[in-house]
């Protein structure tokens, strides 16, 4: 059988992506050069990785339906491992041991842009890769990434859906604004938006989401 045109869905390429849905189930295929900087505590950071187009096109192309689904938290992706690893690594040469500080730098670095403002849906949740190649996101998308990065940091991480608005909670039992109880541990509340309302900090919950018990969403 020529590689790649496998019925069974096998990888013939050993992306991680079955034939089926591999643009090139052969292998090839460009890759994407991915370079953010973000600042810590006004220090410089650049993280670099690569993003196969496979990879891409493949989140790019999953159905979507509700917003309410972990799926598009993806921690054990290879690139979002690496991003934690580099968070970590700055973590230390900051000496700031806050990873979830750094991880806030790190995802605000990324432009704040509702989904209507630049590819007509009112409401399109994002897998964390496509927001990073896109460098853009929303509450959600931004929400998504987040929660991947700070599982990959280790951090038991949940979403928190409120009626139009979606923010991610960490497990500690030292939290430094708005928490919540779920199954029995403490989860503090974590804003992922840069966006319009000015929010004097990212970890009190603000506006009329203070009156609002969330739905909880389990991060992959
Ligand atoms: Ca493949
Ligand atoms: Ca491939
Ligand atoms: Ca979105």
């Amino acid at each position: 059988m020529k590689l790649g045109t496998s019925d069974d869905k096998a990888d013939s390429d050993g992306d991680g992506i079955r034939d089926n849905e591999d643009k090139h189930p052969a292998g090839g295929g460009e890759t994407y050069k991915i370079t953010v900087h973000w600042r810590h505590n006004n220090q410089p950071f650049t993280t670099q990785f690569g993003i196969p187009e496979d990879k891409y096109l493949y989140y790019k192309t999953q159905k979507r339906t509700t917003s309410a689904d972990g799926k598009f938290a993806t921690s054990h992706d290879p690139v979002i491992q690496t991003i934690a690893k580099d968070i970590a690594d700055a973590s230390v040469s900051a000496g700031d041991s806050c990873k979830y500080c750094l991880a806030i730098d790190f995802v605000e670095s990324m432009t704040y842009q509702y989904d209507i403002d630049y590819n007509s849906n009112i409401d399109y949740p994002k897998y964390a890769i496509e927001t990073i190649v896109d460098e853009r996101g929303d509450c959600e998308d931004t929400s998504f990434l987040m929660a991947s990065i700070l599982e990959a940091l280790d951090l038991d991480t949940i979403l928190l859906l409120y009626s139009d608005h979606m923010a991610v909670g960490f497990a500690s039992n030292n939290c430094p604004g708005t928490f919540y109880n779920y199954q029995g541990r403490k989860y503090c509340f974590l804003e992922t938006t840069n966006d319009p309302v000015s929010l004097g900090n990212y970890f009190t919950v603000w506006g009329k989401y203070m009156n609002e018990k969330p739905f909880v969403i389990e991060a992959n």
